[in-house]
Parts: C-alpha cells; structure tokens; sequence
C-alpha cells in the first residue's frame, strides 16, 4: 500500500510514523508513506496556503490552488488511483470497519487542515471522502491522520508480529479485554487471581471471557448491542452468571 500525506506539518508526523508497528510496516515494504507539504505548492510570494473567507467571519479558509497543486503532483508519482480522505470534523465517524476498509485499497492519499476549513471547492472539485476521528475538537488534521494511518496500517499482512495477531483469533474480538497481570504474583498485598495460577486452561479460559463480557456490560453496553450478530455465544453468556 501507499499512503501519501498532504499537511502543512510535515516535521510533526515524520517521527511517529517512523516509530513501532508503523515504523517497521515501513522498513519491511509493507507500506510506504510520503509526507508532502502543501506549502511548497503556494505561489504568491508570501506563500500563502490559506485566507479570509469571503461574506465575512472568522478564522481562515484553505484555498484551492496549492492543495489542488500538491494533489496532482503527488497522484502523478504513482499510476495507482488513489482514495482521497479529507480529514474534518464534519465527516463520517472513523470506525475499526472503516479500518478494514481502507487497509483493503491500495493507495490513500490524506488530507490534513489547519483552518476554520476548506474552500467548498475542495470537497467539489477532489471528491474526496471525508472522515472525522471522533466528537472533540483538534487544532488540525495532523493527530487525525496519525490515528488513521496507525488503524489502517496494523492491519496490512505482515505488519503485526506472531504474538500481536494472536488477539485477531482471541474469543473477546469485539469485547474489551479482560484482566491482565504478570510477576510478581503479589504486589503491595496486591494478588494474582488463583485461577490465572491454577493451569488449568479451561478455567482459565471461562474466567477471561467472564471478565472481558461484565467489563464490556458495565463500561461499553453499546459494543455488545452491535456485537451481537458476530458472536453468536455473547447473549447467552450475557444472559448466564456473568451478571454477579
Ligand atoms: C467553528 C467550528 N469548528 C468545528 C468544530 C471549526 C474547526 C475546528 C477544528 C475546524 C477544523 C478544526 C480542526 N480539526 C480537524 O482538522 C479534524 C478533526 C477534529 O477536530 N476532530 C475530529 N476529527 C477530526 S479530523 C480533522
């Protein structure tokens, strides 16, 4: 896959994109990502990217020329068609299935403001897809895409190790997850619980999926409601003692 990102913060994305499972999705060839700044696409000799909405108001517009510019320079490096995402708060709430969507395409090219907004052109003119993160306000698209690229990524075959992909075929997909502990068996007073030490798998087992379900009722009830159509045992075992 390419991913290619349109920002005016260049600098700020380069190092978190070169660190864990990204970084190393990279270094294999999994993926490669480019960090193009929209800047450098300005003409005016102030090298404007951005100015004052026309009819009044506050704040400053992106302006067309420059992204439209560093659009067709970066789409004419690579013949693969790619997916325009505009990042913004105004589009459809990113989800894990979005994620797998977009880890299905071969290239994506990103779209980071930092303004008030975008000329209404962009989204005429681009036809891009528009995805926003979530319901609070960032100060620009930069963090949005560092999630999107993060989610996206990890999903490439070969981008996580053997013992991270272990939790795909894990029973709690979809659920949150359930208790965790490692040495020292006690801490501060504070125990492992006996079952976790027992060896016995089965009940080991049992315990975790217990766990991961009452956490999911009493913290994500939501999750359960849609999850029901992919896990088929969830009600059941909603149904059953888990509710003590
Ligand atoms: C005056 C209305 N504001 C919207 C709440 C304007 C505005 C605020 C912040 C316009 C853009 C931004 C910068 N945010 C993003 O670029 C952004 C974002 C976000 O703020 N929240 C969740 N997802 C995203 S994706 C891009």
């Amino acid at each position: 896959m390419r991913i290619d990102l349109l920002t005016l913060f260049p600098e700020a994305v380069g190092p978190l994109l070169a660190c864990s499972i990204v970084g190393r999705a990279r270094a294999a060839g999994i993926v490669s990502i480019r960090c193009t700044n929209i800047r450098d696409f300005a003409t005016d000799r102030h090298q404007s990217v951005d100015d004052r909405p026309f009819g009044g108001g506050p704040g400053m517009i992106m302006m067309c020329g420059p992204l439209f510019d560093a659009v067709a320079k970066v789409e004419r490096e690579d013949p693969r068609p790619a997916v325009r995402i505009l990042l913004t708060p105004q589009g459809a709430r990113f989800t894990q299935s979005m994620a797998r969507e977009l880890a299905g395409l071969e290239r994506l090219l990103v779209i980071c403001g930092h303004y008030e907004g975008f000329d209404e052109r962009i989204r005429e003119g681009l036809k891009p897809r528009e995805i926003s993160i979530g319901d609070y306000v960032l100060s620009g698209g930069e963090p949005a895409a560092m999630v999107l690229v993060d989610a996206v990524v990890r999903l490439l075959p070969g981008a996580l190790g053997d013992e991270e992909s272990i939790e795909h075929e894990s029973f709690s997909d979809g659920l949150l997850e359930y208790p965790q502990y490692t040495r020292p068996r006690e801490f501060c007073g504070l125990n492992v619980p006996e079952v976790l030490l027992s060896g016995d798998h089965a009940r080991i087992e049992q315990w975790r999926r217990e766990q991961s379900l009452r956490r999911t009722r009493e913290r994500r009830p939501d999750l359960i409601e849609k999850g029901q159509s992919r896990r088929s045992d969830c009600s059941r075992l909603v149904d059953e003692g888990v509710r003590s």
